[in-house]
């Protein structure tokens, strides 16, 4: 059993900088977040971006600047999301390409999504899958049901193997709608991957956060936290920010034996390329 991959989702789609002012929404809130994330332990950065009224954006400028400055000032594995937010078109999620990260997330399915839907259909899935392969960006595949992982054996089967030949994926748990935040819910998905994945991690939305970064980190698997997916650091605490949850999971991983991979050691797990300047 390896250390564990701690991804940071600082950012998100869905919260409003007005109720949370600590959320990282501007550039040079983004690289601080990513710099203080990566001393806590974090290998791995899941962005989607803010405008400059701090609404999200799939604007290509914005995206890249993002890309650009985070690879320039920390070791991270850059990840753009392709999910962006609810109300974003298909075409737009796909360009998120144009910007080079070092991977894109891509999910593995439509889910219910709270009271919106959250769309990605077979013909999106599978362009995205070509496009990343084309490109050399390595996918994380989002898995928000159990449906979800047998559209990801159809990818793989249709497509072959992403860039890299490592498949990784990240279980969405929580999600009002789709797969239940329990520990036995993440087991019976996890039991259910295809041969070809070489590694999982799990991210808790909510009140699910810690049983599951808890049941991840003993399973074996690797873990996702950050303001994306959770808001409370403990009953009645606020998030004062992303490191303070980085922090918490590295803590829990080495108390558990599998302390935070190293950024290199994160870049080998997931078969990443090299685009450090
Ligand atoms: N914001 C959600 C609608 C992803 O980043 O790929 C989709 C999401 C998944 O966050
Ligand atoms: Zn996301």
């Amino acid at each position: 059993m390896t250390g564990t991959l701690i991804t940071v989702a600082p950012t998100g789609a869905e919260l409003s900088k007005d109720d949370f002012p600590q959320l990282p929404t501007t550039l040079e809130e983004l690289v601080a977040t990513a710099r203080a994330c990566e001393a806590a332990g974090a290998g791995l950065i899941h962005l989607h971006l803010r405008d400059a009224d701090h609404r999200p954006t799939l604007d290509r400028g914005v995206l890249k600047a993002a890309v650009d400055a985070v690879r320039e000032t920390t070791g991270l594995i850059v990840q753009l999301s392709t999910g962006g937010s609810v109300h974003d078109p298909l075409e737009s999620r796909l360009t998120v390409l144009d910007a080079d990260p070092d991977s894109c997330s891509l999910t593995c399915g439509t889910t219910n999504f709270g009271d919106d839907v959250f769309l990605n259909p077979w013909g999106f899935m599978s362009d995205l899958y070509v496009e990343a392969q084309r490109r050399e960006i390595v996918p994380e595949f989002e898995l928000f049901d159990l449906g979800h992982i047998f559209a990801l054996g159809r990818l793989i089967e249709t497509h072959g193997l992403p860039y890299g030949g490592k498949v990784h994926v990240d279980f969405v748990t929580g999600v009002p709608g789709a797969m239940p935040g329990t520990p036995a819910a993440l087991m019976a998905a996890a039991a259910v991957l295809p041969p070809e994945v070489t590694s999982w991690s799990a991210t808790g939305i909510g009140r699910a956060h810690l049983p599951i970064l808890a049941t991840a980190i003993a399973a074996g698997g690797h873990a996702r936290v950050g303001m994306e997916d959770n808001t409370m650091y403990a009953r009645g605490l606020v998030v004062e920010g992303n490191a303070q949850l980085v922090a918490r999971a590295a803590e829990l991983a080495r108390i558990l034996q599998r302390p935070p991979l190293t950024t290199t050691e994160a870049r080998a797990l997931l078969g990443v390329k090299d685009r450090r300047p």
